[in-house]
């Protein structure tokens, strides 16, 4: 490999590269970032992906939905991570926040969501293969944050 080709190749996985931060995952035009370092409250989930710049995930297709069920299979930690979908304000009206979108496509698991002890954040669940169920805000659950892929790098490449 000539000296320019090295050169535009290194140029171009830089460009990938530079797409999401450091231990977040690309996917499409979105950056994810699977907290397992502690287990929080979903309020307290929110929080903290706000402190990076980004939101607990909204999953708004089937396609999404798939890659993080996969990933999360993947990752092998067996347990359940909290989304960004709360009916807390008005019971059963699920609504993504903080975007206030309602929600579209979903993916319940069986008898879900049941408000079973007055359940208003949604989790992916580990005990129904990573399929939705709607649980106690205040428990305590691992969380994933989504934030759009920065733009800034191509800039600065181009
Ligand atoms: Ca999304
Ligand atoms: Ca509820
Ligand atoms: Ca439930």
């Amino acid at each position: 490999m000539n000296f320019f080709l090295l050169l535009i190749f290194c140029e171009v996985v830089s460009i990938y590269a530079a797409q999401c931060p450091s231990g977040w995952v690309q996917e499409a035009s979105s950056c994810y970032l699977f907290v397992t370092s502690s287990r929080e409250h979903w309020t307290t989930s929110s929080f903290h992906c706000s402190l990076h710049g980004a939101s607990l995930v909204e999953i708004d297709s089937a396609k999404e939905n798939d890659f993080l069920r996969k990933h999360l299979t993947d990752l092998g930690v067996h347990t359940d991570f909290w989304i960004g979908l709360t009916d807390d304000s008005l019971e059963g009206q699920w609504e993504w926040l903080p975007s206030a979108e309602t929600s579209g496509f979903t993916d319940w698991a069986p008898g879900q969501p049941d408000n079973g002890h007055n359940e208003d954040c949604a989790v992916l669940s580990h005990h129904s293969d990573y399929h939705w169920n709607d649980d106690q805000c205040d428990n305590s659950h691992y969380f994933i944050c989504e934030k759009e892929v920065s733009g800034d790098s191509m800039i600065v490449i181009g």
